[in-house]
Parts: structure tokens; sequence; C-alpha cells
């Protein structure tokens, strides 16, 4: 051979095997992945974050393995869009899902999901899913229709057909999820999304957990009879605990047990059913028998939400339990990535509310822990702004698969692992449905400090919050002498955010003027 060609040889097989090995050692670092994301699940509930409510042993057993997020938000509170926005790590302008009443979500476009799939994943998503469409760019998957049933759930397959499965929802969704590991190839790393529906609205406990919190009377919280002073938006919803539970639907009293229309209770077998009448009827009966009225009516709502509530999330947490035993069976647990998440945060009473949407910090505000054994260290707890926006980027990052330029959010790992990383100073909402529990649309910016809100569609108002002052944001000082240079100042960096993630829509509104004391 040829000196030159010789030497180019040596080059070319030298370069073959540092790229195999690259390849290689990727691979072998390459973490699987499970994501389990529930529905409405509050932070205010889980003991890892310091609520009291209720023990959460099982999501607790991430933060001690991994870390707990403090600061972790969503891009707009409700269901299908924060699904849409951890899919594509893009906002909801940029996905277009901006809200459950007018958008189904356009699955042929890019995710984190498709992106691991090329890197070498196989990938699945089973249970609560909500994007109206049949999901794209999954080996797997097994997707309740709509926002699924708690009792002997029917499913969505691939085939096109449904399938009712007998059993609780959140167990099912778990055994669904096991037998999908158990014969999954295991010569690939795995990702599987665990979509469970619990916590959500009818807040229907599985039968094992009836009656679980009824000798506990939750402190009613503080701002349970805000007055909704000087906020517009907050004296228009439609998410009272007091007004708007429903007795019935809601909190299950019905008049009469034997001929109930309603649609969850409707789907249980007779034995279930026997055990639902025979938890629920006497309350109804000594609901009855005390015709409680105003306040005593009102603090009752709330314990019967708290007991149902807290219930539905004990199986919840217990489900959680089981796939992280799974996992440390099956010899995966070093070597597996486990986040815990809820679609957002929700009230449990606070300002008087149930539900989500607004961008205070109940809803806005998401339970998010991240376990990821070698790189994150066990018990770290992480103050930095990160968002569901980033849950795409991050998976991409621990896979060592590129994250695509038009992802909008960043990976978490550096803030994660690394004492000196800067994250983001301020995070950037945009809420969109103007339906169900009419709370009007918003965006706004949220800083270390403050909070600047702008409404618009149902109320136009301004709000703006000291969260050092008032951390749970009753003084709207929008429009107050003396706050005219803050008011300013963070006007400027929400106009920065709203260009940064080119958000036209609330680029116009925020040049539109209306009257500066126009929420007071
Ligand atoms: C349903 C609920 C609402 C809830 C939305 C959105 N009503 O419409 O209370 O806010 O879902 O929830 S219900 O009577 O149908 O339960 S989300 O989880 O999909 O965002
Ligand atoms: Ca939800």
């Amino acid at each position: 051979m040829h000196p030159t060609m010789t030497k180019h040889f040596i080059l070319l097989m030298a370069g073959l095997v540092w790229g195999l090995t690259a390849l290689a050692q990727q691979q072998g670092k390459q973490p699987n992945i499970v994501i389990i994301i529930s529905d409405d699940h509050a932070f205010q509930a889980i003991s890892a974050y310091g609520g009291n409510l209720m023990q959460t042993p099982n999501i607790d057993r991430i933060a001690k393995g991994g870390a707990v997020l403090n600061r972790g938000y969503v891009t707009n509170s409700i269901c299908g869009p924060s699904r849409a926005v951890i899919l594509t790590g893009k906002y909801s302008h940029k996905n277009g899902f901006k809200d459950n009443e007018n958008s189904s979500f356009d699955g042929s476009q890019n995710t984190f999901i498709k992106e691991l799939r090329k890197g070498g994943y196989q990938t699945a998503w089973i249970g609560k899913w909500h994007l109206e469409t049949e999901p794209q760019g999954f080996d797997y998957w097994q997707v309740l229709p709509g926002q699924g049933q708690y009792y002997n759930p029917d499913f969505q397959m691939m085939d096109g057909t449904q399938k009712t499965v007998a059993g609780y929802v959140t167990n099912v969704t778990e055994d669904l999820a096991e037998q999908w590991l158990d014969r999954r190839n295991t010569d690939k790393p795995f990702c599987l999304v665990i979509g469970q529906k619990a916590t959500h609205r009818v807040w229907l406990p599985d039968t094992a957990d009836f009656g679980m919190f009824d000798k506990k009377t939750f402190p009613v919280p503080d701002t349970y009879y805000d007055s909704y002073a000087g906020r517009k938006a907050a004296q228009v919803q439609e998410m009272s605990v007091a007004e708007d539970m429903i007795m019935g639907y809601d909190l299950k009293m019905y008049p009469d047990y034997d001929s109930i229309r309603e649609g969850s209770v409707r789907r249980m077998s007779p034995t279930q059913k026997a055990q639902f009448d025979a938890y629920y009827k006497p309350i109804y009966q000594d609901l009855k028998s005390r015709n409680l009225t105003g306040r005593e009516l009102a603090e009752w709502k709330y314990q019967r939400y708290m007991r149902d509530y807290l219930s539905t999330a004990a199986s919840l947490d217990r489900n959680i339990g089981r796939t992280l035993d799974y996992l440390e069976q099956h010899g995966l647990a070093e070597n597996t990535l486990v986040v815990y998440m809820s679609d957002q945060g929700f009230f449990l009473g606070e300002h008087g509310w149930f539900d989500k949407r607004f961008m205070y910090e109940e809803s806005f505000r998401t339970p998010l822990l991240v376990r990821y054994p070698g790189v994150i260290k066990p018990g770290t707890k992480s103050d930095h702004f990160v968002m569901n926006l980033d849950i795409a980027p991050t998976m991409l990052d621990a896979a060592g698969v590129a994250i695509p330029r038009d992802m909008q959010g960043a990976s978490m790992l550096p803030v994660l692992t690394d004492k000196n990383a800067k994250g983001r100073d301020a995070l950037y909402y945009h809420y969109y449905e103007n339906g169900e529990h009419a709370v009007s649309p918003h965006f706004g910016i949220k800083t270390d400090r403050y909070k600047l809100i702008r409404f618009y569609k149902r109320v136009e108002s301004w709000e703006l919050y000291d969260l050092q002052k008032d951390p749970r944001e009753l003084h709207n000082l929008y429009g107050r002498k003396g706050y005219e240079k803050i008011t300013a100042r963070l006007r400027k960096q929400l106009e920065g955010l709203v260009d940064k993630y080119d958000d036209q829509g609330a680029h116009e509104l925020m040049e539109k003027k209306i009257a500066d004391n126009a929420s007071l």
C-alpha cells in the first residue's frame, strides 16, 4: 500500500473504532426512562413537599433517591395542553394545543418520544393521554379515551378497537404498564410514560380506600373565605367549593342511591356498587339529618372534598410504589431515570377553590421529582425555576440524543447536578381556555419576588403581586402608588419573554392599552 493510503487507512480504522466505542459507551449509559404523569395532583398533598394533609411514602422514595424540584411550574395549567408541552418541549402557541375545548393535538409534529425512538429507544404510553388524536411515535400505546373512567375503564387500542378492563383505573394502568415492561425487547433501552387519571375530578377512590381519612378533620385554609377584592378574574370564576362543587356528582351525595345516573357510578360492577352505597349512603343520611347551611355547609363540603381527593391520591401513591418495586425487582432501578409529575397543580380549598387554570401558585406549580441514580445526588432539593417545558430536552439530554433547536425548554440536568449552574430567572405562562369554570385567559411573568399577570377576553385587567410580602396572592398591587418602577421593569421583562418565545397573540395584547386601575 502507498504510504499515504496506509496513513488514511489507519486513520479510518482508528476513527471507526473510536466511533463504535463512543456509541457503545453511550448505549451503555443510556438510561431507561419512566415518566409517571398524574392528573390534578397538588403538591400540598405530597409529604415530600412538606404537605401534612397525608403521607405519600412512595413519592417520597423518589425524593429520597433523587431530587424534589420545589419550583416546578407549567406553561399552561390544564390537562391536554400540559401533555402537549411535555411531549414537544414547546409552548401551546407553538404546538397548537392551547385548550381542552377547541384543540386537538397534531401528532405528526416532532416529540422527544420520536427523537428517543430514533436514538434506539423503545417507547410506550399507557393510561391517560387526553390529546384527542391517536398517539404517534410510540412502539406501543394503550390509552384512556378522553378523561377516562375510574371504574372498569375503557382503553383505546393501537388496532383501533376499544377494550374494557375490569378494576380500578389506577391499579389497572399500573398493571398494564408492568405487562408492557414484561414483554418489552430487553435489547433496547425503554421510555415508558404512565398516565394516571388520579386525582382528577370526581375524585372517586378505590373501594379499598373508602373512609381512610374519615377520622381526620382537615384545617380549613385561611384563604377559604377570600373576598377576591381587587381581583376581577377571581370574582367571576366558577370553581368555588362552596358554590360550584356539585353535591351529587362531585361529593356523591345522592337522594336516591338505587337510581344514580352518573357515568362513573353506573360503570361499577354490582360488588363495587354495593361497597360504594355502603360507604356513601350513611354519609348522605347523616348530612340530611343535620340541615347544614352557610359556613357550616361550606366547611362540610371542604372536608368531604379532602377525604375523597386524598383517598384517591392514596391509590396513586401506592401504585407509584409498585412501579418502583418493579424496577427494583427486575434489576432496573440503577439504570432507570424516574420522573413523577402532575399535569399541573390544584387548589385544595385555597381561595375557596377546587380546579386549576390560574397563574396563582397552587395551580401554576406542579409536583416534580426526578430520580436518576449515579447522576442526581439522592436527597437533592432544588429551588431552580424549571417547567414541564423542560421535560423533553431533559430526557434527550439524559439519553445523549441531540435536542432539536426549536424545542423551547432546556435540560434540567445542569441545574440538578452542578451547584454553579445558573437556571432561568423568570417564568412565562399563558392560559387560553375561556369556558368551564369561567377562568379568564391570561398570561404573565413570575420572577423570584414578583408576579405580573395580564387577564384578557373574559375580564381585562392586570395584577401584580409581591410574593415575598404576600405569598398567598391576596393583594393586587397593580396601579398602586409606589409600584410604578417595578411594574415598568416587569412589563419590560415580560415583553422580553413574549418575544423570546414568539407569542404573537400576547405581543398584541401587551400593546393594547387598558385603564391602569382596571382591576381595582
Ligand atoms: C373536566 C372537568 C373540569 C376540569 C376539566 C379539565 N369537569 O371538564 O372540572 O377542569 O375537565 O381537566 S368534569 O365534570 O368533566 O369532571 S383536565 O385535567 O383535563 O385539565
Ligand atoms: Ca389535569
